[in-house]
């Protein structure tokens, strides 16, 4: 599998006027890294920039509460140090990590990426991040494992979304391990290259930007090789309206309402919605569905 990806956004595609200074503060230290985005081929839309504060608070972390602003008012509670991630399943290298173990001898690296959530609403968010193919390579993944489960941490106590039940935590999701191993799914512990804000999944998370937000896991407190189909939240909960794969699909509505377009958050009063790109734009992981049925496998 080719293992380079270019990145097809650059910061003129997510730093807003009211972050310049900092984002040349953030350039002149970066460096190489900088340096090396890549405009690529144009979008169907221009993209509206995200601010750091529309991607801290605006989010979806139901153990805080559904409201987008729950998150952002209730994480700072969640407690992140230590933090311990069991690693198990079919791997040669089982254990419990912590996130400087686990990402050992990899050099995180920065991914800017479209964002688009179930809802109907997307963004554009600078990710600083590890490929999960590469963690998953040291791990050692073994014969007979055909899917990745992972799993979010629990804190009743500090977690009000959870005291209220409004999900069946813990919060659960699913790869199939071809999905897992593809370049564009990244362990994410940043953003705007700063450490990972607890609203958003500190102190690690994952990111598959050509599926649904809710397929992206936050606070992962445990990973696992298996050879079943793990379960999934969402999944779970409705599986009417959720599928496991939950790729990002214009075509396939949702029951509730229209994949076709999305409101890109920040896009100002009088922004339209703009089209929804299958994959979300991500033509690269086509090759993974090939031969299937996106409608019922949606
Ligand atoms: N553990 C956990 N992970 C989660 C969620 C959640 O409620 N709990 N929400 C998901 C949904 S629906 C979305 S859209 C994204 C939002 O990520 P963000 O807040 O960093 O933008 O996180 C996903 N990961
Ligand atoms: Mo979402």
């Amino acid at each position: 599998m080719a293992r380079r990806w270019t990145n097809d956004l650059t910061w003129a595609d997510v730093t807003p006027k009211s972050l310049y200074l900092n984002r040349r503060q953030i350039m002149a230290g970066a460096g190489a890294l900088g340096a090396a985005s890549v405009a690529g081929p144009a979008l169907a839309q221009p993209l509206e920039p995200n601010t750091f504060e529309e991607i801290t608070t605006y989010n979806n972390f139901y153990e805080f509460g559904y409201d987008k602003s729950d998150p952002s008012r209730y994480a700072d509670a969640m407690q992140v140090e230590p933090w311990s991630i069991k690693v198990d399943g079919l791997v040669d290298n089982p254990g419990d990590y912590t996130v400087a173990q686990l990402l050992e001898g990899l050099t995180p690296e920065e991914r800017i990426y479209r964002h688009r959530c179930v809802e109907g609403w997307s963004m554009v968010i600078p990710w600083t991040g590890v490929e999960l193919a590469d963690v998953l390579g040291k791990l050692g993944v073994q014969e007979g494992a055909k899917f990745v489960a992972f799993e979010t941490t629990v804190q009743p106590e500090n977690m009000p979304g959870v005291q209220a039940g409004v999900l069946d935590f813990p919060y659960v999701e699913g790869l199939r391990l071809d999905e897992a191993m593809h370049p564009l799914a990244i362990l994410a512990t940043g953003l705007y290259r700063e450490p990972m804000p607890k609203q958003n999944g500190a102190p690690i998370r994952l990111v598959t930007p050509w599926k649904y937000g809710f397929k992206s896991i936050k606070s992962l407190v445990r990973i696992s090789l298996v050879e079943e189909q793990p379960p999934a939240t969402w999944n779970q909960t409705n599986p009417h309206e959720y599928g496991f794969y939950s790729n990002v699909n214009p075509s396939v509505d949702h029951p509730r309402w229209s994949q076709a377009t999305e409101r890109r958050i920040g896009g100002g009063l009088f922004s339209s919605r703009q089209d929804t790109l299958m994959f979300n734009g991500y033509d690269e992981v086509a090759p993974l569905y090939e031969g299937m049925d996106l409608v019922e496998n949606f």
